[in-house]
């Protein structure tokens, strides 16, 4: 029997696909199917696709072409799954031409002929986008514009900064087409708008655009308020609107593999969470309170601030919780030297995130038995914002079922500990 094996996203599955399914299986007699895994295409640096994996392979199975569906998830694993099937002809499209000639050292490879005319690209530019407008054309805004190009669906129509000169100047720079002179012209040419102002500024500009009926992506950190988070959330939630926070971390591969894998009991019981990181209360706090309150829940007991204050600036905070079974400590240092790292300390072992750990591509989980440590490292392209703005644009599109990575409860929890800092409770000067 003549074994045949092709591999594909088969994202948005259409004739282009079918074909070449076809003719793969016309050179032999049993075709194996790799679909990839959405994390393989993460890594390999495909963004935008639309469908998730099961779909695709459910595409692919309704053709009835495949004998045999597999998935792709690592690089290399073509040639292990050559062996492993003994496969005698590795076949794929003619745009790789030349690219596969590697696998000649285990089977035959052939380069079928694409079909012109219709790709899975085509077809996404095809699919109704995003109009984006921001709010705030300042630094974080202009690294956000290079990364939202990896990000289907969402084009920047728009942006609008009080600062007349400075939006028309970022949106020249940036091509955007609307350098808008009032929010009420900014909402009229989006259905989506992005918050990157002064972080004093992100309530009143969420609420009005959420009141305009707009998705809202707000830069972190969110609101100094507990009660500003929930009147948002009340508006957006009245509305069907997303409301997301633009937390990088909270959304890179690594991050969520991370939390998921402590979840399972990777090093035990977690009795400590300890995160340190550059920077002021006002600014930098929502990082260390991100791994805080995914591993110990958002139910601290209570919360004391011992901070340094010089010429009205923090230029040190330490923050301490009690759990009722661990604790969790943070540290910020705008004037204080330090290692930024982040350490998760468990019954059975702990976890080690390097600094930059806010930027988390490897990490390492260690136990007293050095031979049981375990690294891990995943991809953190370009400035990492694209995994946000994806997420936000899935959300978008998936009207009301898909769930935020960093839960409502938890954006409360950030901005009741902002409070807590900005009231003075339980603050200590040192
Ligand atoms: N294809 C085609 N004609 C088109 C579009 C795609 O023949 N108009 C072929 C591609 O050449 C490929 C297959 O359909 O052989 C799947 O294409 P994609 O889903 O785009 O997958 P791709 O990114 O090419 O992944 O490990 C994965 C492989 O490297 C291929």
């Amino acid at each position: 029997m003549k074994k045949v094996i092709t591999y594909g996203t088969f994202d948005l599955f259409h004739q282009g696909h079918y074909n070449l399914l076809k003719r793969a299986k016309e050179l032999g007699d049993w075709l194996i199917v790799g679909v990839t895994t959405d994390n393989f295409d993460l890594a390999r640096g495909k963004m935008n696709t639309c469908d998730n994996m099961m779909d695709r392979i459910e595409a692919v199975r309704n053709t009835g072409l495949a004998d045999q569906i597999i998935i792709e998830e690592y690089k290399g694993q073509k040639i292990d799954d050559i062996q492993k099937y003994g496969v005698d002809i590795f076949a794929i499209g003619s745009d790789w031409t030349g690219y596969f000639d590697y696998l000649k050292e285990y089977c035959q490879v052939v380069y079928l002929p694409r079909t012109e005319g219709i790709s899975s690209t085509i077809l996404r530019e095809g699919r109704p986008a995003i109009s984006l407008g921001i709010i705030g054309t300042g630094d974080i805004a202009g690294r956000f514009v290079p990364e939202s190009k990896f990000v289907n669906s969402i084009p920047i129509t728009a942006a609008y900064d009080p600062a007349s000169e400075v939006c028309a100047g970022f949106c020249r720079k940036f091509e955007i087409p609307m350098a808008a002179g009032s929010l009420d012209e900014l909402y009229q040419n989006c259905s989506a708008v992005y918050i990157a102002s002064t972080p004093s500024t992100h309530y009143e500009y969420a609420k009005s655009a959420l009141e305009a009926g707009k998705h809202v992506l707000c830069e972190s950190p969110f609101v100094f308020k507990r009660s500003e988070a929930e009147a948002l959330y009340e508006i957006a939630e009245s509305k069907n609107l997303v409301l997301m926070v633009a937390l990088k971390t909270a959304y890179c591969p690594a991050f969520g593999h991370l939390v998921t894998l402590l979840k399972s009991g990777a090093i035990g019981e977690v009795v400590e969470v300890s995160a340190s990181i550059g920077g002021q209360m006002n600014e930098q706090a929502c990082f260390p309170l991100l791994p805080i309150f995914k591993l110990l829940g958002t139910e601290y007991r209570d919360l004391n601030f011992y901070t340094k204050i010089e010429n009205g600036i923090d230029i040190y905070t330490k923050a301490l919780f009690r759990y009722d079974s661990a604790v969790a400590l943070f540290q910020l240092g705008l004037g204080a030297k330090s290692e930024g790292n982040l350490v998760i300390s468990g019954t059975k072992g702990y976890a080690y995130i390097p600094a930059p750990w806010w930027k988390t591509d490897y990490y390492e989980i260690r136990y007293e038995d050095p031979d049981q440590n375990k690294k891990y490292f995943y991809p953190f392209a370009g400035e990492g914002l694209r995994y946000e703005i994806k997420e936000f644009v899935s959300a978008i599109l998936a009207d009301g079922h898909s769930y935020s990575k960093i839960a409502k409860k938890e954006n409360l929890a950030m901005a009741q500990v902002q409070e807590a800092y900005l009231k003075g409770t339980h603050l200590f000067k040192l």
